[in-house]
């Protein structure tokens, strides 16, 4: 309990510090906007972290690459800053400026991680090879939902898709249209279907998510012919991804929006959520919550469930009620 209730004095003097600096820099804004000397403190975004290193782009767009001061958090990819100057094209960031939204994962130890900030949007990017994991892309979309921002579902590769294979391939992912998730269809190697992608980015902050070797650097490479990210082929033995990206990268797109390509993963694990909060991140379920016999129904074997109602009527599918059924189970730590 003291810990506690000192860990969180701790916080408000953190934050006390970091609110002078905003404070000291926009007055020094107003003041070199007078003619005024001020000491060179800007604003800046973050577009990548490389261990304790940012790449910085200030208002002019230049890099800048910064040192972090201590006890400021932990600026990541998409974040706000206020920097100063030691260098040329060297600097210290010394505040972090709020943030609208964040992307966490936990790390081995259990630990929320922040892997990008300021989003709007998270693409989850599917592809026929490697094969999809509904509960993965369950997890991003549940993430989506608690952290508000848009979710969109982009399937990658098409190339690769004909005849009875495309069929049932695309048969397995129709229910996440029928709930009304937005869903693209592209192929970043035939820049195919690139247009529909462009449209739902445009205004947006969004970021790539998935499997390695689902397409995401190539799919920036695709929208940013002028940059050229490495991208990685996929393992003959197993056919996952190599992890080629290895951080979090925030592009600019010249029809607008920003797009910030990611590490792929295998897995990901959600943070600890309360039963309602991942009722919340399943909208499909939000007619039927508060409809079951049980206030706290697990939706699992309690009778008069509207929710396995609704599933034997086939209004849910029943592959989204298991990985709920699942994700209950293994993040449902926070008592609700
Ligand atoms: N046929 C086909 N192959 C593609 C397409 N997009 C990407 N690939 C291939 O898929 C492989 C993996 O692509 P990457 O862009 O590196 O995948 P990634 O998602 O960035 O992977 P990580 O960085 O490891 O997370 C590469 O060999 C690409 O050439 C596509 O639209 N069609
Ligand atoms: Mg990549
Ligand atoms: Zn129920």
């Amino acid at each position: 309990m003291a810990k506690r209730r000192l860990t969180n004095q701790q916080k408000i003097r953190i934050q006390a510090i970091q609110d002078k600096r905003r404070k000291r820099q926009e007055t020094q804004a107003n003041a070199s906007l007078a003619g005024a000397e001020s000491e060179h403190t800007s604003k800046g975004r973050v577009i990548i972290r490389h261990g304790a290193t940012l790449g910085v782009e200030d208002e002019t767009g230049s890099l800048i690459q910064c040192q972090t001061r201590q006890n400021i958090g932990h600026p990541v990819c998409g974040d706000r800053v206020i920097f100063q100057l030691t260098g040329n094209a060297s600097g210290v960031v010394t505040a972090l400026l709020p943030r609208n939204s964040v992307l966490s994962r936990p790390d081995y130890s259990g630990r929320e991680k922040p892997l990008a900030a300021n989003l709007t949007q998270l693409v989850v990017v599917l592809a026929p090879k490697p094969e999809p994991s509904g509960y993965l892309l369950d997890q991003y979309l549940v993430t989506a939902e608690i952290i508000r921002v848009k979710p969109l579902i982009a399937i990658n590769k098409i190339d690769l898709l004909e005849g009875a294979q495309s069929v049932r391939f695309y048969a397995n992912l129709a229910h996440y249209q029928t709930i009304g998730y937005p869903t693209v269809r592209v192929s970043a190697k035939q820049e195919h279907g690139l247009d529909g992608l462009i449209d739902r980015l445009k205004g947006e902050t969004s970021i790539l998510v998935g499997q390695s070797g689902v397409g995401k650097s190539s799919l920036i490479n695709a929208l940013l012919p002028e940059h050229d990210v490495e991208t990685g082929i996929l393992s003959q033995a197993t056919g996952l991804g190599r992890h080629t990206t290895s951080a979090a990268t925030l592009y600019t797109l010249s029809q607008g929006g920003e797009l910030i390509d990611s590490p792929g993963v295998r897995s990901f694990r959600l943070t600890d959520l309360s039963r309602e909060e991942l009722e919340q991140g399943f909208p499909e379920f939000r007619p039927y919550i508060g409809q079951c016999r049980f206030h706290n129904c697990t939706h699992e074997h309690e009778p008069d469930c509207a929710i396995r109602a609704a599933m034997s009527e086939g209004k849910l599918s029943p592959q989204r009620l298991e990985n709920f059924r699942r994700l209950s189970q293994t993040s449902n730590r926070k008592p609700g």
